[in-house]
């Protein structure tokens, strides 16, 4: 059966992006293949991270892949850390990783721009993607576009080293959303950016943010100049994303946007739109507090765990023996 996994970092509140552009398609996957999602906890330590903070997210993130269609008896959901073989094969990988390739990385090189203090992990942190992937013999990995390059050097690395040490990996594919249908979900306050949710809160839309921070957020939204809504990505950037935005929470086409708001302005479409972002959020909070008794999401996890760590294991004995390691 074909294996898929992701993963999402517990770095910030999780953003209508996250939402578009890999966990809604996480849900989709479950049912047509064996699928692996992981909270990436040590990905989210290559920055700084406040302590309590990072531990209350991590199960956030668990709760709201639950709560966005995964369900646990079907997709194992762990938290990365709770697998050790994921450090441990990020140290085989990355004596086979090249310090060019890392260089080339544009997340990196945006990350770290302006920062005095940015860690190596920061730097080597695409080696630990590689190994998360590897590790469960993944076919396809749903991601966003900001992942692609990432992507491509974890195929990179694994073709390597099939070809220094006889099939050790599968080589996987990225599942990425077709243009227009959530792949790269912009910023609201500059629509030249990501939509990031490490980045200020108001220009992002939080899966947990209540109906009236939401409607707040649309409605303060940057605009481009003019009042036609019409999709034109070089002309109209940012009202552009928030038809992208407006299409797949309702399912309307852009082209069904365009016609029914055209020209009456830019008011009456941002209140719908914060309308339908709110329909689209509401159940997924419901289903969110009620993950929040105590117990619940620890034992979920626990489970998922045990059921990932001997799969990671065996992939992980595989290249040690390939390697030399007694
Ligand atoms: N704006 C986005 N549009 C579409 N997809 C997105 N993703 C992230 N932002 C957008 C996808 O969400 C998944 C989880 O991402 P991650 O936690 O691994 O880290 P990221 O890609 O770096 O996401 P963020 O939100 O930008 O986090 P920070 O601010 O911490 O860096 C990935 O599949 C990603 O592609």
């Amino acid at each position: 059966m074909k294996r898929v996994f992701s993963g999402v970092q517990p770095s910030g509140e999780l953003t209508l992006g996250n939402y578009l552009g890999a966990i809604r398609n996480f849900a989709t996957f479950q049912h047509q293949a064996e699928c692996f999602f992981s909270v990436v906890d040590l990905h989210a330590l290559t920055v700084p991270q406040d302590p309590g903070n990072l531990r209350r997210r991590t199960h956030d993130v668990a709760k709201l892949f639950i709560a966005c269609g995964i369900d646990p008896d079907v997709a194992t959901i762990f938290i990365q850390s709770h697998v050790g073989a994921h450090a441990e094969l990020t140290w085989l990988l990355l004596c086979l990783t090249y310090m060019g390739e890392l260089q080339r990385m544009t997340q990196f090189k945006e990350k770290s721009q302006g920062k005095e203090n940015v860690s190596a992990a920061l730097f080597t942190y695409p080696v630990l993607m590689a190994a998360d992937i590897l590790l469960y013999d993944t076919h396809e990995v749903p991601v966003g576009e900001d992942q692609k390059q990432h992507l491509e050097l974890t195929r990179d690395i694994a073709i390597r080293v099939n070809n220094r040490f006889g099939e050790v990996f599968v080589v996987p594919e990225p599942y990425i959303p077709p243009k227009n249908t959530g792949g790269r979900i912009m910023s609201l306050t500059d629509p030249t950016k990501k939509m990031a949710k490490s980045a200020d809160a108001n220009s992002s839309i939080a899966l947990l943010d209540p109906p009236d921070v939401i409607a707040k957020k649309i409605k303060s939204a940057v605009t481009d100049s003019g009042r036609e809504v019409r999709y034109d990505e070089v002309e109209k950037p940012a009202i552009s994303n928030l038809m992208v935005i407006y299409s797949l929470c309702s399912g309307d086409s852009l082209d069904d946007i365009a016609a029914r708001y055209g020209t009456s302005g830019y008011g009456k479409f941002k209140k719908d739109l914060a309308d339908v972002v709110i329909q689209t959020l509401t159940p997924i909070q419901a289903r969110y507090e009620e993950l929040s008794e105590p117990g619940v999401i620890e034992s979920i996890l626990a489970a998922g765990a045990a059921k990932a760590e001997p799969i990671a294991q065996r992939t992980l004995s595989r290249l040690q023996d390939k390697m030399g390691i007694v």
